[in-house]
C-alpha cells in the first residue's frame, strides 16, 4: 500500500514567501474533483466499486480503450461556474483548487498539448476552467488548479497504468515532455494569474525532475504556489495525507485536504456525510494547529455539487461569516493546543477563545501574563464578559477568569474575543 503521508516543506524561495501571504490569511479552501470518473459516479458495469470513485479506472483495471469513450458521453447540462464560484464565497472560503488533470489523465479544460480534453473529446465542448477563472476573478476568489504530475493512467509513459501499458518500456521523460510541461504551460499562460498548482501524489518522479517541474511553474509564474505534493521537499508549504487531521500543532505552513463524505470524486452511494458541526469544529482546530482547510466536493455528471455538500458549505458560511475574523489570517495561540473545552487562535493583540461547547459559568485559564482589556462575543460584540486578572499565590501562574453566568452559548462553537494590551504571551 502506498501512504501518502506528511510532505514537510520549508519554503526557500522568496517569492513564494509573497505568495503564501494570501494563503495564510485564507485559511479555508474549496477543493472541486470533478472528471470523466464523475460520469460513472461510483459504479462501473452496474457494480459499486469500492474506495474512491475517482481511482476506479484503476481499481478494476479498466483499459483506456474501454474508459476514454465516456468522453462521448460528458455532457454536464446543469455546469454553473458562477455558481460553483458564488458557493465557494458563500462558505466563506478565499480560494478553489479545481482538478485541471487528475490521475485518469484527461484535461478539464481546452489543451491543445492533448486531445483527450473536454472540449475536443466530448460533445459538451466547452472550457469549464476558463468559465470558473472568470467567475473567481470576479469574486476575487484565488483560482488554483490541481495537476497530477506523476500519476496519469491515460499517457503511455505516465505512472501506473500496467495494465494497458508494459512498465518496462516507460520514458517517464516522454510523457514529461509531451504532456506535463505543455499542459503546465497551457494552465499559466491562458488562465490569468493561478495562485497554486496543487500536485499530488508524488510517487515516481525523481527530485531533478520535481525540481524542473516546480522551476517551470515559478518561471511562468513566480506568485503561483507548488503544493508540498510536488515531492522530495519542494513545494512551498506542507500537507499531511489525505483526510489527516494532525494532534498537535504544526510547524511552519500546512494545508489539510478532506472530503466530506469518504470519496473525492462523485459517487452516488456514498452518504457518510460528515456532520457540518464537525467540519466546523475541524476548521478552527485546523486553525488553531496552524493549518489551512481544503474542503472537498465532487460534482455529478450534470455539474451539480451533492446537496448535502452545499448545504453544509452554506452551514459553515453562516458560522464563517460572523466568526471568520477568527479565523482568516490568524495564527495559532503561545498556548498549547488542545484543551477539553476548546481552541484558541490570535491575530495581533486579539486572543480568540473558540468553545466547543458551553463555557463553565467560571471560565479559568491558566498561564496568560499579558493584560485582558476586554472579553466579548464575536458575534455580538455589544455581549460583555467580566473579567478577573490575579496571580496564583502558591505557583506564580497568572490566571485569568471570565464570568459567563447566564450566557448561553451557540452551536456549534462560540467565539470570545479578548482584546489584550499586547501580543498575547505566556
Ligand atoms: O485527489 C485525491 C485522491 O484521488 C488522491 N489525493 C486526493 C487529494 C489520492 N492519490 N492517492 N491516494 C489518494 C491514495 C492512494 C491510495 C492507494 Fe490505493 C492505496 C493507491 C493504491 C493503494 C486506494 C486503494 C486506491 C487503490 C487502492
Amino acid at each position: 500500500a502506498v501512504d501518502v503521508s506528511a510532505v514537510k516543506t520549508p519554503s526557500r524561495n522568496p517569492d513564494s514567501e509573497k505568495a503564501l501571504q494570501w494563503w495564510r490569511k485564507a485559511r479555508f479552501g474549496l477543493f472541486i474533483h470533478w472528471s470523466l470518473s464523475s460520469i460513472k459516479a461510483g459504479e462501473w458495469k452496474g457494480e459499486v466499486v469500492p474506495g474512491l470513485a475517482e481511482w476506479m479506472m484503476f481499481q478494476k483495471k479498466i483499459p483506456v480503450a474501454e474508459f476514454a469513450p465516456l468522453a462521448q458521453e460528458f455532457n454536464p447540462r446543469k455546469f454553473d461556474a458562477a455558481a460553483w464560484a458564488q458557493l465557494a464565497v458563500d462558505a466563506g472560503m478565499r480560494y478553489v483548487v479545481i482538478t485541471a488533470k487528475h490521475h485518469e489523465g484527461f484535461a478539464m479544460y481546452h489543451s491543445k498539448a492533448d486531445p483527450y480534453n473536454v472540449v475536443d473529446a466530448t460533445p459538451w465542448g466547452r472550457d469549464p476552467l476558463k468559465e470558473l477563472a472568470k467567475e473567481c476573478r470576479k469574486r476575487r476568489l484565488k483560482l488554483c488548479f490541481y495537476y497530477s504530475q506523476d500519476l496519469d493512467w491515460h499517457h503511455p509513459d505516465g505512472a501506473w497504468n500496467t495494465w494497458d501499458y508494459d512498465e518496462a518500456k516507460k520514458k517517464p521523460e516522454r510523457y514529461l515532455r509531451e504532456k506535463v510541461f505543455p499542459q503546465l504551460r497551457e494552465l499559466l499562460t491562458q488562465y490569468g494569474s493561478i495562485g497554486m498548482i496543487w500536485f499530488d501524489t508524488p510517487l515516481t518522479l525523481s527530485r531533478a525532475q520535481s525540481r524542473r517541474i516546480r522551476k517551470f511553474v515559478k518561471d511562468l509564474q513566480p506568485q503561483c504556489l507548488v503544493s508540498g505534493r510536488i515531492g522530495h521537499g519542494l513545494g512551498d508549504y506542507s500537507l499531511p495525507r489525505d483526510n489527516f487531521l494532525p494532534g498537535a500543532r504544526l510547524e511552519g505552513d500546512w494545508e489539510t485536504c478532506a472530503t466530506m463524505n469518504d470519496t473525492w470524486g462523485y459517487k452516488r452511494t456514498d452518504h457518510a456525510w460528515k456532520p457540518v458541526d464537525n467540519l466546523i469544529t475541524t476548521l478552527v482546530d485546523l486553525a488553531s494547529k496552524g493549518s489551512n482547510y481544503l474542503l472537498n466536493v465532487g460534482p455529478d455528471a450534470d455539474g451539480v455539487v451533492p446537496a448535502p455538500s452545499v448545504k453544509r458549505l452554506h452551514q459553515m458560511g453562516a458560522w464563517m461569516a460572523v466568526n471568520g475574523e477568527a479565523i482568516r489570517g490568524t495564527t495559532p495561540s503561545p498556548f498549547k493546543p488542545e484543551f477539553s473545552w476548546g481552541r484558541m487562535t490570535t491575530k495581533g493583540r486579539s486572543l480568540f477563545l473558540h468553545f466547543f461547547g458551553r463555557p463553565e459559568r467560571r471560565f479559568r485559564l491558566h498561564g496568560l501574563k499579558t493584560k485582558v482589556r476586554s472579553a466579548a462575543l464575536l458575534a455580538a460584540p455589544e455581549v460583555k464578559f467580566a473579567v478577573t486578572q490575579s496571580v496564583d499565590p502558591a505557583t506564580g501562574t497568572p490566571l485569568l477568569d471570565i464570568d459567563f453566568k447566564g450566557f448561553k452559548s451557540t452551536r456549534p462553537v462560540t467565539v470570545v474575543k479578548l482584546q489584550l494590551a499586547a501580543a498575547p504571551e505566556v
